[in-house]
């Protein structure tokens, strides 16, 4: 039955943020399936080592005594922060301020904690309008969203001063890099020091960053990081029955794999800071081809020069639904927004893969030309 799933071998997914999980990662991930964190008093080591996790993770976001989780994705992560800057705030605030290119996990974590999410619009560049979070501030606001690597085209928001704004008013600064968070790091050096979005700015409270993307673990990897043990512990639970002994979940779900925890862990200590590099690098090398040839195609253009591994494609001949079908009658499966395609170059996605679509892109925009 499986026979009719796409694989990512194929080469044919190009729209997803998810990929292959390593292969150590998948190996280790097998090995500990039973380790359940919802009871760590049954499995201390495990829990150690989650710790640990967080920790190296920390440490790569600029603060190595963070708080957090390895949570089931970035949809867990975002209404986890969401979550604690409700409970740390003060009564009658209830509007969180987003971009509007703020994924759709928001929407869930507003209405699951009733509260009311103000979108403001991007400027030319794709980024949130500064000015207009300025504007849309007011005493109800209780947390402000910045995106470091956004779902439709990779952006990066100014979060440097979002975190001044937040500061200033002392509000929460909750900086969603769920798939940016293992970009940004291992970019190259004068590329990366242009995307300050982590805990280096003291206005950031809290960030995602899932392993499951471009960590390259197994799902269900996402990551919660919290400035402090006190932000985390707003939305602590203690009980006492379990038979591993008394616990405190900071998490929505209760039995959660220990095996994410372990596979992050072996997958960080086995690529070290340097593989990451060199996986975001080859990423980035076959995303930049994908930007050449895409110019090279008469009718077709990037939305805009990528930052990172996403890409863009817009049409000036054709209707975008129009050309998104016709894309995938030829099998390549891309994620389809309003006015664009986007291309996620995955580390599962390879050179031969990259030039297979240009050439079908080709076609297909010669074809409706003619
Ligand atoms: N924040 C951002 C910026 C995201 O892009 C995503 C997911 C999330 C949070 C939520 O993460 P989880 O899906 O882990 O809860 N972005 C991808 C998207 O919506 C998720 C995805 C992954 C979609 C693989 C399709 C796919 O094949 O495009």
């Amino acid at each position: 039955m499986l026979g009719e799933d796409l694989a990512y071998e194929s080469g044919r997914i190009l729209g997803s943020m998810c990929t292959k999980p390593h292969r150590f990662a998948a190996h280790v991930y097998g090995k500990y399936i039973e380790k359940n964190l919802g009871d760590p008093g049954l499995f201390p080591a495990t829990q150690q080592i989650e710790r640990e996790t967080i920790q190296m993770l920390g440490t790569l976001l600029g603060k190595s005594d963070v708080a957090g989780h390895i949570v089931t994705g970035g949809t867990e992560a975002n209404i986890l922060a969401i979550w604690a800057a409700r409970n740390l705030s003060k009564t009658k605030q209830d509007e969180i301020i987003v971009p509007a290119s703020a994924h759709h996990s928001f929407d869930k974590a507003a209405d699951l904690l009733g509260c009311k999410l103000v979108r403001i619009d991007l400027n030319d560049n794709f980024q949130v309008d500064i000015s207009a979070i300025r504007e849309a501030i007011s005493p109800r606001t209780f947390a402000i969203v910045g995106i470091a690597g956004t779902t439709e085209l990779g952006i990066v928001d100014p979060i440097t001063e979002l975190a001044e704004i937040a500061e200033q008013h002392n509000i929460h600064l909750h900086v969603d890099a769920a798939f940016g968070g293992f970009v940004i790091p291992f970019l190259e050096k004068a590329e990366k020091e242009k995307l300050e979005f982590d805990f280096r700015l003291s206005g950031v409270s809290s960030i995602t960053m899932d392993p499951h993307k471009m960590g390259m673990c197994p799902i269900p990897a996402g990551g919660i990081f919290f400035r402090s043990e006190g932000m985390a512990s707003a939305i602590s639970t203690n009980f006492t029955y379990l038979c591993g002994g008394e616990t405190t979940h900071q998490t929505i779900v209760g039995t959660r794999s220990g095996a994410a925890s372990l596979a992050t862990w072996a997958m960080l200590k086995h690529q070290g800071r340097s593989g990451y590099q060199k996986i975001v690098k080859r990423c980035m090398e076959l995303t930049y081809q994908l930007v050449a040839g895409i110019e090279e195609i008469k009718g077709l253009e990037v939305v805009i020069p990528p930052t990172m591994n996403v890409v863009g494609i817009k049409s000036d001949i054709l209707d975008i639904d129009v050309l998104a079908q016709k894309v995938r009658e030829m099998k390549w499966a891309v994620a389809l927004f309003p006015k664009h395609i986007r291309v996620v170059v995955m580390p599962h996605v390879k050179a031969p893969h990259i030039h297979g679509f240009l050439e079908d892109l080709r076609h297909i925009t010669e074809t409706i030309r003619r």
